[in-house]
């Protein structure tokens, strides 16, 4: 039986399922170099990076790098040359075993969570808080305004430990590690698109074999001992909550 039916749990499935749609960005159910241009409009509106800026031109090339590998994928597999949901989930079946950290994964995709990070800081001073997320989550994501702020305040509370670390990009990148590879809804990383929160089942009788979400959630907390404590603004969250 291949992989690609025995290793995703459905919450991977779902995360994963985000994830294409995010790059599928003319919508057309298909990854394919014609979503660059669309992707890469949609994300200089969000950030409002100039075209011919350092960043716009590096973001371009990892998307470009990323949409290239995909094509090599489809052809590899034998897809027609398309990437559709069934040869998405068959790449992460490939990629995800094993995987304890973004260490783990080659250099196309580690790129992409070190773009997401520079698109979401905003005020551009290596970490993110509560606003900026709160701004992705309703502009990238399509978060109502209240949604985002709300669940900006439970993720940012999830992904810097209660207010105690900054999330810089040390600790983003484990976090995203964690949405892909973390099998069930308790760890930070579905908070890395915020988008996930009716899949969290407040209590489960059966809980999936093999998880790895534990030992990913210890080994972030025993790499963050040794980082500063948190600058998050607390003024932002008093005027938030005001
Ligand atoms: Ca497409
Ligand atoms: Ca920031």
């Amino acid at each position: 039986m291949p992989k690609a039916q025995v290793f995703l749990t459905q919450f991977q499935k779902d995360k994963l399922e985000y994830y294409f749609n995010f790059f599928d960005a003319d919508g057309n159910k298909c990854l394919e170099m014609d979503d660059l241009d669309v992707i890469m409009k949609k994300i200089l509106e969000f950030t409002g990076w100039e075209k011919n800026s350092a960043k716009a031109k590096e973001c371009y090339e990892v998307h470009h790098v990323f949409f290239e590998v995909m094509r090599e994928k489809a052809t590899k597999e034998n897809t027609g040359g398309k990437i559709m949901l069934k040869e998405w989930f068959d790449i992460w079946n490939n990629l995800l075993p094993g995987c304890k950290g973004m260490g783990n994964f080659p250099i196309w995709l580690r790129r992409l969570p070190y773009i997401l990070f520079k698109m979401i800081d905003y005020k551009e001073d290596d970490e993110i808080d509560v606003e900026e997320m709160a701004h992705f989550y309703e502009k990238m994501v399509g978060l109502s305004p209240e949604e985002s702020i709300a669940r900006a305040f439970k993720g940012m509370e999830q992904m810097t430990d209660g207010g105690r670390y900054r999330l810089d990009y040390n600790g983003y990148e484990q976090i995203f590690a964690n949405f892909l590879i973390g099998r069930t809804p308790h760890g930070p990383g579905r908070y890395i698109f915020g988008c996930f929160e009716d899949k969290v089942v407040p209590f489960q009788l059966i809980q999936p074999a093999a998880d790895d979400n534990e030992e990913e959630d210890a080994k972030m907390k025993r790499q963050r001992q040794g980082r500063r404590r948190s600058s998050i603004d607390q003024r932002v969250k008093i005027q938030y909550r005001a």
